[in-house]
């Protein structure tokens, strides 16, 4: 085959037949926000650890804060419209995807689906126009995996609630302007487990940045302290107590996370494909060589898998309102862990190129480190079938 008539992974997977009109138009114009005004920075944020503030007004232009919640100035975009602005935001970079994911599927989406009608009307609008910032503290420093064993208490004091506790690594928090936190009420355990939404400017709020991390670096990641900090009654939302509201949270963050996976995962492949083409060694291009062929169809067969899983979970999302915990956790699994894997052999096509910032290759390959251990390690997630698939606990 002439190198011209190469044939692209679109046209190979021909996901695009599958989809909308509509689909398609808010994937392009994500498409095109990204390529034209993230991508020509993405390294040097990387490098400098900083997430782009001064792009929220535009990202909130595009209808992409609580994209998929109905009502109070939010897009109502349906699952696969959701997922595929996700996968564009994650082709830039995890860090840009991360932002959008907990400001609408954890932050304003815990407040959608367990807030008070006030509640709503108060955060809801000004968090669709990216004017306030959220988060969503569920980790702790000593309660990772294992939520239930938190220990940040909220104790019932006549009309408000004092919260004590630290909340670790939590996405957003450097320039949130509030947090939705998770704590366990007065003396109970996980089963009293309520969530606040918590202003930042409380008394005893304190939100620190965590530096020097070598993933997500252009995601800000905090520590949320919270000392003696009083919010009123009215801050707790009205989750059944328990773990359980966090949980479905979770669900609509980690469906994100699917689609993500694949932007991050299609951008090495892009890169690696093209690297192969034009560079020469032993007199040809390494794309002649059988090796580095074989990498670049298993790579390019993964991806195609990942967008279709993540296509059909989409579609059976519309179609039934939810999915089982049980099938988001295979998607959010598999597709992390084959990007993973495609980032790691792309940045093995690229050489010594392929640990430069000038390509995107390293930067993805280092954020999938961080995106296969938040929303639920690998381990959590094969557990978590690993219990569905034999009715056997092996937490
Ligand atoms: P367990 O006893 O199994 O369940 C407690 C209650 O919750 C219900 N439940 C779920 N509900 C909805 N969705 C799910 N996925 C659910 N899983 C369980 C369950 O039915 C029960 O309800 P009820 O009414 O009977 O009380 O809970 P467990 O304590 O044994 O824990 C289960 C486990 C380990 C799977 C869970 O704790 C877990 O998923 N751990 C991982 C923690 C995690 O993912 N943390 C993420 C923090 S946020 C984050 O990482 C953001 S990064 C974002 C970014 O930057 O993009
Ligand atoms: P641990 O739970 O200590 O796990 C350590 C290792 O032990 C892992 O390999 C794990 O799989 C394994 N392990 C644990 N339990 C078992 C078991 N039963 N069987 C077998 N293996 C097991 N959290 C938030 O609440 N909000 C956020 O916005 C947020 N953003 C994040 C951003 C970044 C960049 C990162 C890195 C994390 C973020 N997190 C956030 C935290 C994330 O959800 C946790 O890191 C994750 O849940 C894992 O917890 P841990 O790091 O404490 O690891």
């Amino acid at each position: 085959m002439n190198a011209m008539d190469a044939i692209s992974i679109d046209a190979l997977s021909a996901r695009d037949d599958l989809l909308g009109e509509e689909e398609r138009l808010a994937r392009d114009a994500v498409r095109r926000f990204v390529r034209e005004r993230y991508l020509p920075r993405a390294g040097e944020l990387y490098e400098r650890e900083e997430f782009p503030r001064d792009l929220i007004p535009e990202i909130a232009e595009l209808g992409l804060l609580g994209a998929s919640i109905h009502g109070y100035g939010c897009a109502g975009m349906g699952p696969v419209a959701y997922g595929l602005i996700l996968e564009e935001l994650e082709y830039g970079d995890s860090g840009l995807r991360s932002f959008v994911s907990v400001q609408g599927s954890l932050a304003m989406y815990a407040i959608a689906a367990f807030g008070t009608e006030a509640q709503k009307q108060k955060y809801l609008p000004e968090m669709a126009k990216g004017k306030l910032i959220g988060c969503f503290g569920l980790t702790e420093p000593d309660s990772g995996s294992d939520p239930a064993s938190m220990q940040t208490r909220a104790r019932r004091d006549g009309d408000a609630f004092v919260l004590s506790g630290t909340k670790m690594w939590i996405t957003n928090a450097p320039f949130c302007d509030l947090c939705v936190v998770w704590a366990k009420v007065d003396d109970g355990g996980p089963e009293s487990i309520r969530g606040f939404v918590v202003e930042r400017d409380r008394p005893g709020f304190e939100a620190r940045r965590i530096h020097g991390k070598m993933s997500l670096r252009s995601s800000e990641t905090g520590e949320v302290v919270l000392e003696e900090c009083r919010v009123p009654a009215s801050a707790m939302l009205e989750n059944k107590p328990g773990l359980g509201a966090a949980l479905r949270c979770l669900n609509e963050a980690r469906f994100g996370i699917s689609w993500g996976a694949v932007g991050a995962a299609r951008a090495c492949v892009e890169c690696a494909i093209a690297y192969a083409r034009e560079r020469t060694q032993f007199g040809v291009p390494i794309a002649k060589k059988q090796l580095v062929q074989e990498a670049l169809v298993e790579m390019t067969s993964e991806l195609v898998k990942a967008e279709l899983l993540a296509l059909h979970y989409g579609r059976l999302k519309e179609k039934q309102g939810r999915l089982a915990p049980e099938q988001v956790s295979l998607c959010k699994r598999n597709n992390v862990r084959a990007a993973l894997e495609i980032a790691r052999r792309a940045r093995g096509i690229l050489g010594a190129n392929g640990i430069l910032l000038e390509y995107p290759v390293i930067r993805h390959m280092l954020n999938l480190e961080s995106v296969y251990t938040y929303e639920g390690t690998h381990e959590v997630h094969t557990l978590v079938l690993g219990k569905a698939l034999t009715g056997q606990n092996a937490f």
